[in-house]
């Protein structure tokens, strides 16, 4: 990956490639903690932790809010027509991918392409974009962790996509899916995310939600089958939220997801793509949301960006939280491991935050962050004294009636009956604050 800059123009030319110069360094464009090429088990830092930066809140939001307008000027901004613009957007995100060194990225068919006058026009902005990006992948080596459509931000979204109480707007919300699976494949995209936007509702006063449901898993089972037919051998997936922008999300979290998965017979192609963020707003820690989806064999992708704990909406920060990455990282690990998912930052920098500079900084903390999270877990794991201990506070079930209990071999009424003939169960310490000191050790004596 030698390439930096693509087009005529260096979008960045106060920022040079992001080199590793380890915790002493001061210099805020270097990596503190994510050294690549470093080993962690039979593991480099870059094929564990999969890295992928996202087209939309980088290289198209702006810093507007609901109070006011953009406050970010993105130079690539400057052009003429949409197509112009978004090869001169294209050519910046290519230029922070790989200064940044970041393995991968994602992107929504709108951040790449403009929306046409129709939908064949659509199609065809995305086809020539696609072209583009080929060249610039190739160019740089940077490859494609997820697609997927935006069917939220068109107004014709506005009661939803799939779950749309009116037909037509389901058409178009398959085309679009159509055309994003298409590019996706175009790409050689690892998956290809579904995030319910607007699939969910504000009343059920006006809504018929079993018909809704069953509405969506018919579009995501013509969506597999579509994508399987092309070829798309990859995993798709679905990222769970409970609210925002709908009251009432149908993929609230990811028990929720896993039994539509299941119920609808879906649960082979799709996993979950679990987001810091959404796990909080949900009620959940980012580690429990992961641990759901992993304990179903559904884990599948990370959005690693966080919410802030004072407050209940979607604020898509960079991580910087050392301890949730810890914890995050041991359930990865202990999955196994990334297949064909990854870390991505759904993230955005602040509104403050107008220096192009802040964009390489939030994405350079969130990685060192990451970085320290996953080698603290691989030692907590491969120490196995916390894995030791938590094993053992089943240890009753790994032997006589309790692993019987286990593998099906008694009834309620022999459970009755053990508990007649035996004694008082005598009280066990959960002994948390024991784990909550031991992971702040490892924490503490790793940096
Ligand atoms: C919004 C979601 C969205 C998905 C992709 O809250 O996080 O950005 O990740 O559509
Ligand atoms: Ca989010
Ligand atoms: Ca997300």
């Amino acid at each position: 990956m030698s390439t930096v800059f693509i087009g005529n123009k260096e979008f960045f030319p106060g920022v040079k490639k992001i080199g590793y110069e380890g915790p002493g360094s001061d210099n805020p464009l270097a990596y503190k903690f994510y050294d690549a090429d470093k080993k962690v088990g039979d593991k480099t830092l870059k094929e564990h932790l999969r890295f992928a930066v996202c087209y939309w809140h980088t290289f198209c939001g702006k810093g507007s809010d609901p109070f006011g307008g953009a406050t970010q000027v993105f130079e690539w901004d400057q052009g003429s027509d949409p197509l112009t613009m978004a090869t001169y957007r294209m050519d910046a995100a290519f230029e922070l991918f790989s200064k940044l060194g970041v393995p991968y990225y994602c992107f929504h068919d709108r951040d790449l392409a403009p929306e046409g006058a129709n939908v064949l026009e659509s199609g065809k902005n995305l086809q020539h974009m696609v072209e583009l990006a080929k060249e610039r992948q190739d160019c740089t080596g940077t490859k494609l962790l997820w697609g997927t459509a935006n069917l939220f931000s068109h107004p014709r979204y506005m009661n939803g996509a799939a779950t749309n109480p009116d037909f037509t707007v389901l058409t178009h919300a398959a085309a679009q899916v159509k055309c994003a699976i298409d590019a996706t494949i175009a790409l050689g995209g690892e998956n290809y995310v579904f995030w319910g936007g607007r699939e969910g509702y504000a009343s059920l006063l006006n809504t018929h939600t079993k018909r809704e449901l069953d509405h969506l898993a018919r579009f995501l089972q013509l969506a597999r089958d579509y994508g399987r037919q092309q070829g798309f051998k990859g995993t798709f997936l679905i990222e769970p939220k409970p609210m925002e922008p709908c009251k009432h999300q149908y993929d609230f979290d990811a028990q929720t997801v896993i039994g539509f998965l299941r119920h609808y017979g879906l649960d082979q192609d799709f996993k979950l793509n679990i987001e810091a963020n959404h796990a909080t707003l949900a009620g959940h820690s980012f580690a429990h949301e992961l641990r759901m989806a992993a304990d179903a064999g559904l884990l599948g992708s990370i959005d690693a960006n966080r919410g802030d704990p004072q407050n209940g909406w979607d604020t898509d920060q960079f991580p910087v939280d050392i301890y949730d990455a810890v914890l995050g990282m041991m359930v990865v690990l202990e999955h196994g491991g990334f297949t064909s998912g990854g870390l991505n930052f759904d993230a955005k920098v602040r509104r403050e935050s107008v220096s192009m500079e802040d964009i390489f900084i939030g994405h350079i903390g969130g990685m060192d962050t990451f970085a320290i999270g996953l080698e603290v877990a691989h030692r907590i794991l491969a120490d196995g004294k916390l894995s030791r201990a938590r094993d053992d506070r089943y240890a009753s079930f790994d032997r006589g009636n309790g692993s019987r209990f286990e593998s099906g071999e008694l009834s309620l009424k022999d459970l009755h009956d053990l508990a007649t003939n035996g004694v008082e169960p005598q009280a066990i310490s959960g002994r948390q604050e024991w784990y909550e000191n031991l992971v702040n050790q490892y924490i503490l004596t790793s940096l």
